[in-house]
């Protein structure tokens, strides 16, 4: 793995803590020779980030609000002014209001639907649109989903009908950019207790649940999701596009609880 990455740059967008998914994408990545820029939302957040920048000698960080199409086209900028051209850009943004993470799905509100296919799904086609003159050929570009998307899990509610947008839009992106050789894919996670999982209730019986019922019997991490997202930004992978790969223990496989015990008879 040393260097599979050596001489690729990019971008990663979503690290929020030590305990993001995207940071495990990013320490992945820095140990197999990629160099790359960070950003992130909010100035609460630079106390946090800063330090992980220095820590995986990122010569580039800055705020970017995904909700704003000046802050992507700054974004840009910065990044060519920095890079010039890039290979690879790693989108790992979600956020619904709490109105729609809980009690009924049609409970969404038209504000709250909005806000939420925004920031977690549109942003992730307008990265891909304006960074696309600044992405060599043959780069690649990942954003992180699901399962809720493709099947009912209770409580993901409005942003799982996000995330099928979002696993849709991966598609019709790598139909776009397939003609200069760019590669769009996604991975399906399956949950890992990260800040924005921490903001769920009942967590915990996610976990539980997925553990005791994923044919691996137990949960990924986030360092597990990194190294599959090296694979998908790596030469490794040029034959996939319009992909989304689950790394899940094998959760998804399952149409029924391990324990039959708990619905029968
Ligand atoms: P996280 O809280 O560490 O990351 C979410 C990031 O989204 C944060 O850095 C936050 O600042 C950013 N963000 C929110 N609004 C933004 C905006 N307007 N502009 C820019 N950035 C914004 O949590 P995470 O679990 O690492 O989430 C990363 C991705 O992984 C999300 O897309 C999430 O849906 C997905 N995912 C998470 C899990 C899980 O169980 N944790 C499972 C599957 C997929
Ligand atoms: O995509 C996610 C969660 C993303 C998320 C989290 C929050 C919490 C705080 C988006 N918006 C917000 N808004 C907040 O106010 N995941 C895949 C993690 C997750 O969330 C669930 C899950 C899993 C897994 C919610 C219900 C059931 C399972």
């Amino acid at each position: 793995m040393q260097n599979l990455m050596a001489g690729k740059r990019g971008l990663i967008m979503g690290v929020a803590n030590q305990k993001s998914i995207a940071y495990g994408i990013a320490e992945n990545l820095k140990k197999a020779g990629a160099e790359f820029a960070l950003s992130y939302a909010g100035e609460t957040l630079k106390k946090r980030v800063d330090p992980i920048a220095t820590e995986l000698g990122c010569p580039l960080v800055f705020e970017c609000d995904v909700t704003s199409d000046e802050a992507i086209e700054a974004a840009v900028k910065e990044v060519e002014k920095e890079f010039g051209k890039i290979d690879f850009i790693v989108h790992a943004i979600a956020f619904a209001d709490k109105s729609g993470l809980g009690g009924k799905y049609y409970n969404a509100t038209r504000a709250g639907f909005a806000q939420a296919m925004d920031i977690s799904c549109y942003s992730f086609t307008a990265i891909c649109e304006k960074f696309a003159p600044i992405m060599n050929e043959n780069g690649s570009i990942i954003t992180l989903s699901y399962l809720g998307a493709e099947r009912v899990v209770p409580n993901y509610n409005l942003m799982g009908v996000v995330k099928a947008a979002l696993e849709a839009s991966v598609k019709y992106l790598a139909c776009d950019m397939g003609d200069r050789g760019i590669r769009v894919n996604s991975i399906s996670a399956g949950p890992i207790k990260t800040l924005a999982a921490s903001g769920i209730g009942e967590f915990r019986k996610v976990l539980n649940y997925n553990e005791a019922n994923a044919p691996l019997k137990r949960n990924v991490d986030q360092d597990e999701v990194g190294r599959t997202a090296v694979a998908l930004l790596s030469d490794l992978t040029t034959g996939i596009t319009g992909e989304n790969i689950h790394v899940d223990a094998g959760f998804h496989v399952m149409a029924m609880s391990k324990d039959l015990a708990v619905t029968a008879e």
